[in-house]
């Protein structure tokens, strides 16, 4: 179910996805540039075990000296997770990367354009990324935003990532079209809190309604990805009040320093890792965690829904 490049997959992903049983695509770009070794590692495993757990398959994607693999085995996963200067790849440079033989790490963009290619309808993250404050003068839009428009990968994630204008990165889904879902609560989540102040468009409460939804949308043709938003669980969530303060403080620097384009969200990162003690991290994975687990179920009700 390839295009025409070739995808690595283990033989795990490859018999799951030869019988239609659910698969869950992960992302490789918050392994190698939104964590720290070797916290990355451990988060990347545990999530993939935690897919396992509910019967389902994980596909972590990459892209490893020019090979794009959907699926990696721990100790590839071990190896990216310490590697040194691996590229970020976005829609723009996913077959730079191909073409020229490099190792890069794969973003929501990258990422659902390789699963789709795989035949994989179902993404985890921790949060997507969207239009940065102040883009009115810096013009700083994720390519996430696009692709969400264009490749018809439901994306599981905690909303869009709170260093974000959460206001305009929904202004910008719904001119492209696409549906953002808040899971089990009518608020828009944000990332590391389970509020945003914003009502969320549309709101679903369970796996075999977003199977219904997705169904009915792929009826009508045409139809790009879904954002479902899921709120980090009660007891991981830093309370937007406080996490606000050490937002405001990350940007700031940022801002001094005249940290720009992909530098940007790593940068903001690793600033609310320091402010936060290492909180930020805590619930970023926690956050992960429960996003592979639904992320594990729609993929599962989908794969029923096929029967
Ligand atoms: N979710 C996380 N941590 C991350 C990311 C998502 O919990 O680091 C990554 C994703 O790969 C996403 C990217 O696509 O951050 C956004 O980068 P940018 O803002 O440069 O488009
Ligand atoms: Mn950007």
């Amino acid at each position: 179910m390839t295009g025409s490049i070739t995808i690595e997959t283990t033989r795990e992903v490859a018999a799951a996805l030869e019988d239609g049983r659910p698969v869950v695509a992960l992302e490789s770009t918050i392994i190698t540039h939104g964590m720290p070794w070797p916290g990355n590692r451990d988060m990347a495993l545990e999530v993939e075990a935690t897919i396992r757990a509910e019967g389902a398959v994980p596909a972590t994607i990459a892209v490893i000296d020019g090979r794009l693999h959907a699926g990696l085995d721990e100790e590839a996963i071990t190896a990216l997770a310490q590697a040194k200067d691996v590229m970020k790849l976005s829609r723009a440079d996913l077959a730079f990367a191909l073409s020229q033989g490099l190792t890069g790490a794969t973003t929501v963009a990258a990422t659902m354009m390789s699963a789709h290619l795989a035949g994989i309808h179902v993404f985890a993250t921790g949060g997507i990324g969207g239009v940065h404050r102040g883009a009115e003068t810096s013009f700083d839009i994720s390519a996430d935003l696009d692709e969400l428009g264009r490749t018809p990968v439901i994306v599981v994630s905690a909303g869009a990532k709170a260093i974000l204008d959460i206001p305009k990165t929904l202004e910008a889904l719904e001119t492209r079209g696409v549906p953002v879902v808040a899971y089990g609560q009518d608020e828009m989540p944000a990332f590391w809190s389970r509020n945003s102040g914003l009502s969320a468009p549309l709101r679903l409460d369970d796996p075999a309604a977003i199977a219904r939804f997705e169904a009915m949308r792929r009826r009508m043709g045409g139809h790009g990805g879904m954002l479902i938003a899921n709120p980090v669980p009660q007891a991981d969530e830093i309370p937007a009040a406080e996490i606000n303060r050490h937002i405001e403080a990350a940007l700031a620097t940022a801002a001094e320093k005249g940290i720009g384009g992909k530098a940007v969200t790593p940068f903001l990162l690793g600033e609310m890792l320091s402010l936060t003690d290492g909180a930020s991290l805590k619930t970023n994975i926690a956050l992960v965690l429960n996003n592979a687990r639904l992320a594990a179920r729609i993929a599962a009700a989908l794969a029923a829904q096929a029967d």
